[in-house]
């Protein structure tokens, strides 16, 4: 396959994986940078289609790194309020990562990718 159908391909899956939250809003929030051998804070927030507080999910994700292995990125979210679940991740290289998320609110599941990028925290 060539670069451009590649594109093309991912650009259509990266639509049909959008189609697939239609039930919920989901905003992922990760810190621009982290510290090696520290925990990195990483927060979901949900809403419905109305723009309300989804309370009481089971949320979940492992984080990944296209073609690399990290051993166990998996986590626990934890609700904190406000439809914000939050978990801690023992990132250790910068880069790029999807988050494979999943969530089981009253039986109704979703499972989709989010990604975001983070790098190392400079020393002062
Ligand atoms: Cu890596």
């Amino acid at each position: 396959m060539n670069k451009f159908i590649v594109v093309v391909f991912s650009i259509v899956l990266v639509l049909i994986s959008g189609c697939s939250s239609n039930n919920f809003q989901i905003k992922l929030s990760t810190p621009k940078s982290f510290t090696p051998g520290q925990a990195s804070p990483i927060e979901l927030k949900i809403l419905d289609l109305e723009g309300k507080p989804v309370e009481g999910a089971k949320v979940s994700a492992v984080l990944k790194m296209q073609g690399m292995s990290h051993g166990d990125l998996s986590m626990k979210l934890q609700e904190i309020g406000d439809g914000v679940y939050a978990g801690k991740a023992n990132i250790e290289m910068e880069g790029d990562y999807t988050a494979a998320i999943k969530i089981d609110y009253k039986g109704e599941k979703w499972a989709g990718e989010k990604r975001f990028s983070i790098v190392y925290k400079n020393a002062q």
